[in-house]
């Protein structure tokens, strides 16, 4: 597709259809990392049960396949801090058990450290050449970021959001961005939570009110209305 002249396209989601210019859309994958999806990183760490993550991956791989053969921007991001921690803040550091804390030593190097096997983005969502990576060291992705930039830049105004979780960082990239001016679109099924009741009442709140933060999707839907 590349080269090729990009339609508008219209996805079903509630609250209602949603216009989508691909050439202007870009899919974010928020967070899709070890530490949040495998035994022993940060997830674990706050007591979670990190299987309960793993259906997004599929939902998650289908959409950046699409994005990939469209030459959509596809945008990823990583929960992380800097390894002398200079860039966490001692309110999120401590908290917990001290022995599980952020940059305490785990199964998969340092917690929530950039550049230890957890910070990781899966094999499955492994990004490529070209796809931007942004690290982030809060939940919100535009947070003491250059993704403001980077959207900026490539005249995008409509986000695809998924990832993980539902109501911690892809629900606060989802208020950021809209309160930016993006129309954000999240295919439910791509994203995940270790709570199912925050899953659900975190996609209900995007679409309420007329669509208060957004548009809710899945992403079955969003590829029967992307060109293939
Ligand atoms: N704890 C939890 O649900 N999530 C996070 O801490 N970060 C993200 O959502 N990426």
């Amino acid at each position: 597709m590349r080269g090729v002249r990009l339609p508008t396209v219209t996805i079903e989601a509630e609250p209602s259809a949603l216009p989508l210019d691909v050439a202007r859309a870009a899919l974010v994958i928020i967070d899709m990392q070890r530490d949040f999806l495998e035994p022993g990183g940060f997830g674990e760490s706050l007591g979670n049960d990190v299987s309960r993550l793993a259906a997004a991956i599929g939902p998650c791989r289908s959409l950046l396949e699409r994005a990939r053969a469209l030459g959509m921007l596809v945008v990823h991001t990583r929960e992380g801090h800097r390894p002398d921690l200079a860039d966490a803040p001692r309110a999120k550091v401590e908290r917990g058990d001290p022995r599980l804390r952020i940059g305490a030593p785990g199964p998969m190097g340092r917690i929530l450290v950039r550049g230890e096997p957890g910070h990781a983005i899966v094999a499955a969502l492994a990004p490529r050449d070209g796809e931007p990576v942004v690290d982030k060291p809060g939940k919100g992705a535009f947070h003491a970021t250059d993704l403001a930039s980077i959207l900026q830049n490539r005249g995008i105004d409509t986000l695809i959001v998924c990832g993980v979780t539902t109501e911690v960082c892809v629900h606060t990239t989802v208020r950021e961005a809209n309160d930016r001016g993006y129309r954000c679109l999240v295919p439910g099924d791509a994203c995940a939570s270790y709570f199912p009741e925050f899953h659900a009442v975190g996609l209900a709140m995007i679409k309420a009110q007329g669509g208060i933060f957004g548009w809710v999707s899945d992403s079955r839907r969003v590829l029967a209305a992307l060109p293939s």
